[in-house]
């Protein structure tokens, strides 16, 4: 595939290093981020042109960032958002101005992501992140401990320090936002940006919940099919585009991936995919997998046929991967099965794109 990318955290935040993702085959592009700017401040261009420039030097391309995130000011509603929106809007035009062309953000209260295991035993001997209903039933603080305990000393994205020490005031400051106050806090934060998105051409790209769920009594509006016609209509744009994540919309069994990748590729709202497979437990349990259609619950095989017969000419990144022969990196993101996802994904589009010559 053409876009296809590597997310990538940084020298000296992550243990893989630029060319070693140079020499994964069919692999051009690095989905990167500044991630010690704090949330909510305009991202500088000089660190912009050198992020470039180092992604450059290596044979790789800079044009998908993930992501920037959004302030809980503005998701919340507070006054104070219109001071972090124009931050924002500053952002994408630095942004812009090195040729980046995605910006892939989400709009989940508090938490980014949430898995109750990051090193879930698979039968190979592998390790992948999980996701059981039993351990969310307590408190949000069981599971920041489980994550600080289990992420070998690495922070994950969206569980950064400064974040969770923020958890309770969080809790209160969102006590009267439900769904609806959620959407209407997008569609301001979409009204304000998007005209800067059109003059620049940068298209933003929203990552589903995940799970796609609420959790903790935190609203949800990303989980499904629906939620993504109420995003798409709040402010009708291309730039006003969606991150189709195949692992976080597969988590609810009821989401049918390819067809809904079908549906928004081709209205040319999905300029970014994250391909990535899980497998039932039971009970909406599920655990994350290798990403070949066989070891989980997705057909790989349609979501990429889904992709090729919409005419996806967008970014590309395997998500996140199992821990295999003995890596020990920041969970979900370890060079290897991510980089065996990536062959098989480019395995099914070469067969794919011959077959149908
Ligand atoms: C989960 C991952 C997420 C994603 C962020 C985007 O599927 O892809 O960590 O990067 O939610 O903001
Ligand atoms: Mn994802």
């Amino acid at each position: 595939m053409k876009n296809m990318g590597f997310r990538w955290y940084g020298d000296g935040n992550d243990s893989i290093k630029l060319s070693d993702i140079r020499q994964i085959p069919g692999t051009t592009q690095v989905v990167g981020a500044l991630f010690d700017i704090p949330v909510g401040e305009v991202w500088p261009k000089e660190r912009i042109a050198a992020l470039k420039k180092e992604v450059e030097d290596a044979g790789l391309k800079l044009e998908v960032i993930e992501s920037v995130n959004i302030h809980d000011d503005i998701k919340i509603g507070l006054p104070s958002r219109d001071k972090y929106i124009e931050n924002y809007k500053e952002t994408i035009k630095n942004l812009a101005a090195y040729g980046i062309k995605v910006i892939c953000y989400n709009f989940m209260p508090i938490f980014d992501w949430v898995r109750t295991d990051l090193h879930y035993p698979l039968p190979d001997g592998s390790t992948d992140m999980a996701f059981q209903h039993k351990y969310v039933e307590g408190s949000p603080e069981d599971i920041i401990k489980s994550v600080e305990k289990n992420s070998n000393g690495y922070v994950l994205p969206g569980w950064e320090p400064e974040r969770l020490a923020e958890v309770k005031r969080l809790f209160e400051a969102y006590k009267d936002v439900d769904e609806q106050k959620l959407r209407e806090n997008l569609k301001y934060f979409l009204d304000a940006i998007i005209p800067t998105c059109e003059k620049y051409d940068v298209r933003m790209a929203m990552h589903p919940d995940d799970p796609p769920m609420p959790l903790f009594g935190l609203p949800r509006i990303y989980k499904n099919r629906e939620d993504m016609l109420k995003i798409e209509q709040m402010h009708e744009s291309k730039y006003n585009g969606f991150t189709i994540c195949t692992g976080s919309l597969g988590e609810n069994p009821n989401n049918d991936v390819p067809a809904i990748i079908r549906e928004f590729v081709k209205k040319d709202r999905a300029p970014f995919i994250h391909a990535r497979n899980i497998k039932f437990m039971g009970n909406g349990d599920f655990h994350e997998s290798a990403h070949l259609s066989s070891e989980g619950s997705l057909d790989m095989y349609e979501i990429m046929k889904a992709l090729y017969d919409t005419g996806f000419d967008g970014y590309i990144r395997p998500d996140h991967g199992r821990d295999i022969w003995g890596e020990e990196g920041r969970p979900g993101y370890g060079l290897y099965d991510r980089a065996l996802g990536i062959t098989y994904l480019n395995g099914l589009w070469e067969a794919i794109t011959k077959e149908n010559k």
